[in-house]
């Protein structure tokens, strides 16, 4: 803080020059020293006239008051017989309107060689400080000082002077004064007054100050609002007015989706300070660093020290792997993977896979539950670099392709998907099987073979072929052949001893195919009839035999 004085110096206060110092003493303009001469005995202005100064005679005492009293009237003697007393106000001779008060209070007559007492009573008629108070009173020659209070500061040339400093408001000084006189004649003294009047007040030179502090946290996840605050006082001592805070934030980091960030206050009061928060978001992960700028009316800047704040991100992977295949019946085992390559945490990460359709939960690993349909693995806080693998065992109920779906979620992080496929195949087994009825037969009768194909493995039987063989003995011949098939009825053809029928297209697991070849007995003997059949998947043959017994 500067204080600096304004400084009213002069005998007329307000026709003072005003100037601005560092001190109100060191710069001081004294005013012309003016000098009021006041002559007892007889009494007359004695020196220069002055053009303001009031050429009528000094009051006399005895004339009134002046309009400003002294605050002390001390020690004022009386105006007894024998005593008299001038005055004069200074500078306008009238007390109401002066500054200073000069009065002499003195005998009328004093006897040669005698010592004899007068006073010079000076009083500040101001509210002010008078400085540098003097006071100046010549003496002829034939009068000789015998003491003086205050004592004189000097008496050169027949003059006595008393510099008597600085007088506060309505203060009243009285020099007193014993001499004589040895020679007869008339005494003239002369008194004269200086003084500066310094009319001093301070002027605050306030300086306000601008300072400005940016923070924030030091990391966030990508998703986060990242608050920025900033924290502008003014540290001066004057009030800072029309502050703008201003800031372009880095490339990636936004608020209210511009990189502009503007706050004012109209004002602030020295010391004062105040926050603005705002919320930013990253579009990307890494540092960033921002500072920000304040000002203020009257050119005051401030550049905050740079805040920083990382910005992380989670990275989520899963991966499931399906088998090439799996025979029906058979366990179907995927293997899952979830992994975060971010740098970030994902909290409450979950990985699930949903049971395939058309399959049955059957176990997992790796701590995997069966919630519902999905099976669940909670994750918690799935920090960087962490990586989970699980199984998931589960048992198709039929020959079919199963889809196995992945699903990797955390807080602030990307889902991930992934899938893959796997076949359920089923093995193929054929069974042959047949009989004759009736048996025995005697000749001349028929006889009808069945004989039945049936798929009893978990895989279709496509392109059965089924064909029948006559015994070689002619010992039968052919009566008819018919077939109930998957593919609905079917008649047989008899070529030679073979009795062919049409390829069944396909025989799902479970499902027969049935065929009646009825032959008449026309030769006595043990007979044997044989069928067989093959189909894409068993490609070696199923052979059935029966013998029946023709009789005579
Ligand atoms: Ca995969
Ligand atoms: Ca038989």
């Amino acid at each position: 803080m500067h204080v600096k004085s304004l400084k009213l110096a002069g005998a007329v206060l307000l026709a003072a020059s005003l100037l601005l110092g560092t001190g109100c003493r060191s710069h001081e303009q004294r005013a012309t020293s003016e000098t009021v001469k006041v002559e007892h005995v007889a009494v007359e202005l004695e020196g220069q006239p002055d053009p303001w100064w009031d050429p009528r005679p000094p009051k006399r005492r005895t004339d009134g008051v002046p309009a400003q009293a002294p605050a002390q009237e001390t020690r004022a003697p009386a105006v007894t017989a024998g005593r008299g007393s001038v005055s004069a106000a200074y500078p306008t001779g009238d007390p109401r309107t002066s500054a200073i008060l000069i009065e002499k209070f003195f005998p009328t007559t004093v006897n040669a060689g005698a010592p004899f007492d007068y006073e010079i009573r000076v009083t500040n008629l101001t509210s002010l400080d008078l400085d540098n108070v003097q006071i100046w009173d010549s003496v002829p020659n034939n009068f000789r000082l015998i003491s003086a209070d205050p004592s004189v500061t000097s008496s050169d040339a027949g003059t006595l002077h008393w510099l008597l400093g600085s007088m506060g408001p309505r203060e009243v000084r009285t020099i007193k004064v014993r001499g004589s006189a040895p020679a007869e004649g008339k005494i003239q003294a002369c008194a004269k007054v200086s003084y500066d009047t310094s009319l001093c007040n301070e002027i605050l030179v306030v300086k306000p100050a601008l300072t400005l502090a940016v923070t924030t946290i030091p990391e966030a996840l990508i998703c986060d609002n990242i608050p920025i605050k900033y924290t502008v006082c003014n540290t001066g001592t004057g009030p800072a007015t029309n502050v703008v805070v201003t800031e372009t934030l880095p490339e990636g980091l936004t608020v209210n989706g511009a990189r502009e960030v503007r706050f004012t206050a109209p004002a602030l009061a020295a010391g004062q300070c105040q926050d603005f928060t705002v919320m930013a978001k990253a579009a990307k992960t890494g540092a960033f660093s921002f500072a920000g700028n304040a000002a203020a009316e009257g050119d005051l800047k401030a550049t905050a020290e740079a805040a920083r704040t990382t910005v992380r991100q989670a990275v989520l992977a899963v991966d499931i792997e399906c088998p090439g295949r799996t025979f029906l019946g058979r366990n179907t085992t995927f293997k899952v993977t979830a992994e975060n390559k971010g740098d970030g945490v994902a909290a409450g990460a979950s990985l699930v896979v949903p049971v395939p359709a058309g399959s049955e939960f059957v176990s997992a690993t790796g701590g995997g539950t069966l919630q519902g349909g999905n099976v669940v693995w909670n994750l918690g806080n799935f920090a960087p670099g962490a990586r989970v693998s699980g199984e998931i065992v589960v048992r198709a109920s039929s020959a079919q392709s199963l889809t196995a779906r992945a699903t990797l979620t955390g807080t602030c992080a990307t889902a991930v998907n992934d899938q893959c496929q796997t076949n359920i195949e089923g093995i193929p087994a054929m069974l042959l099987d047949g009989y004759d009825d009736p048996d025995p037969i005697e000749l001349g009768q028929t006889v009808t073979y069945t004989l039945t194909v049936t798929n009893q493995g978990s895989a279709d039987l496509t392109n059965v072929r089924f064909r029948s063989f006559l015994d070689e003995g002619n010992t039968m011949e052919f009566v008819s052949a018919t077939g109930a098939t998957p593919d609905g009825p079917a008649t047989g053809q008899a070529r030679g001893l073979e009795i062919t029928f049409p390829a069944v297209t396909r025989i799902a697991p479970g499902a027969t195919a049935t065929y009646r070849i009825t032959v008449r007995a026309v030769r006595a003997g043990q007979v044997s009839f044989r069928a067989e059949s093959v189909s894409n998947e068993i490609t070696r043959p199923l052979i059935k035999v029966e013998t029946t017994n023709f009789y005579e």
